[in-house]
């Protein structure tokens, strides 16, 4: 009897992207969401595990690729971007995605921050903002504002906070979000466009940490301190920026007014903070070329023979690069 080949793709469930391994975040915290949340990106974009991989630095939010079944690098603090941007390069074809806290991308691994931004290569990278160093026992972050006080600190804190919104598009990332890690649904959504987005992605998670920030707390987001004298409900600090108007693409077809006008609109957006919190897309540029595109300007087999599709060695293991042939190409007359 001939055997038959089954026709019908494999369907990805959220399940599929689990693993086994042992987790030890804090009961509550919000790193639990954004775990849920890609898992269920991976899910609804159908991604196979092999085909994706997670980079991160160190720090509790860095210990993410361990709990997704992905391909997973936990590299060292501050340096997931590097990896990334390696990766991507090296095989186009994967969807690169890099996670870590606040203290790990905007305090040791800043420069590859602006870097990564400046290049504009494709990958999605989620920050675990919680305004804390969560692994370290809650020394201040560099997103923790000045003159706050966390129960983890001697005295209020001394520096005034980076905002990581503005700097990634002064970086120049080309898709920047915000997303709350107790609004899966939300975020999910925010990942999806992220990863969908044809350039650098930036994703700001608020994610409180409830061991070490008792200021911004699930109860602080949620508005619990002030209650509507009416009817004594909660009056939510985080919103939706859709639910307002807001329009974050910039296109092909976008002229100088309108950029500058949403450009405003983004800056104001970005610095509200306190009463209210805005989530959602913030931009979506579509008008910058992504690196890999330009790469192929300039190496024009760069998509069919990217590093990592290279055959690198002959039958025998002999290496089949041309070493000499490259330097005399290099050479400077
Ligand atoms: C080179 C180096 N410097 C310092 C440390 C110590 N360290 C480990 S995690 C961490 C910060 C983690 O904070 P964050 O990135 O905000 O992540 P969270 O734990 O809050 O998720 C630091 C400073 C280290 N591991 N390596
Ligand atoms: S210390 Fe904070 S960030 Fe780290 S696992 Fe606990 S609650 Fe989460």
């Amino acid at each position: 009897m001939a055997f038959e080949l089954a026709t019908s793709p494999v369907q990805y469930k959220a399940a599929d992207y689990k693993t086994e391994a042992h987790n030890d975040w804090c009961p509550g915290c919000g790193d639990f969401g954004i775990l849920s949340a890609v898992q269920l990106t991976l899910a609804d974009m159908q991604l196979a595990p092999h085909r994706v991989v997670i980079f991160s630095g160190i720090g509790c939010s860095s210990k993410l690729p361990h709990f997704v079944n992905t391909y997973g690098i936990h590299t060292l603090h501050g340096r997931s971007l590097p990896f990334a941007v390696g990766a991507k390069l090296a095989n186009p074809e994967l969807t690169v995605i890099a996670a870590g806290g606040d203290g790990d991308g905007l305090g040791i691994g800043v420069g590859h921050f602006v870097s990564a931004g400046r290049r504009n290569v494709d990958f999605t990278y989620i920050l675990f903002n919680n305004g804390v160093y969560g692994l370290t026992k809650g020394q201040a972050s560099p997103t923790l504002r000045l003159g706050i006080k966390t129960k983890s600190l001697p005295q209020p804190n001394i520096n005034e906070g980076v905002n990581p919104l503005l700097l990634a598009l002064a970086a120049g990332f080309t898709f920047i979000a915000r997303g709350y890690a107790y609004d899966v649904k939300h975020l999910r959504e925010l990942i999806r466009r992220g990863i969908e987005h044809n350039g650098s992605a930036y994703i700001d998670v608020l994610q409180p940490c409830p061991t070490y920030n008792d200021i911004n707390t699930k109860d602080w987001y949620g508005g619990d301190d002030r209650k509507d004298p009416q009817t004594g409900m909660a009056l939510p600090r985080v919103y939706k920026l859709n639910q307002s108007g807001y329009d974050p693409v910039i296109g092909p077809n976008s002229d100088d007014a309108e950029i500058q006008a949403k450009l405003g609109h983004f800056i104001e957006k970005a610095m509200e903070w306190g009463e209210r919190v805005p989530v959602g897309v913030f931009l979506k540029n579509d008008t910058v070329p992504s690196y890999d595109r330009r790469i192929a300007k300039r190496i024009k087999n760069y998509f069919d023979a990217a590093p990592a599709r290279r055959t690198i060695a002959d039958a025998e293991g002999k290496p089949m690069a041309d070493l000499a042939g490259f330097f005399e190409e290099l050479r400077v007359t």
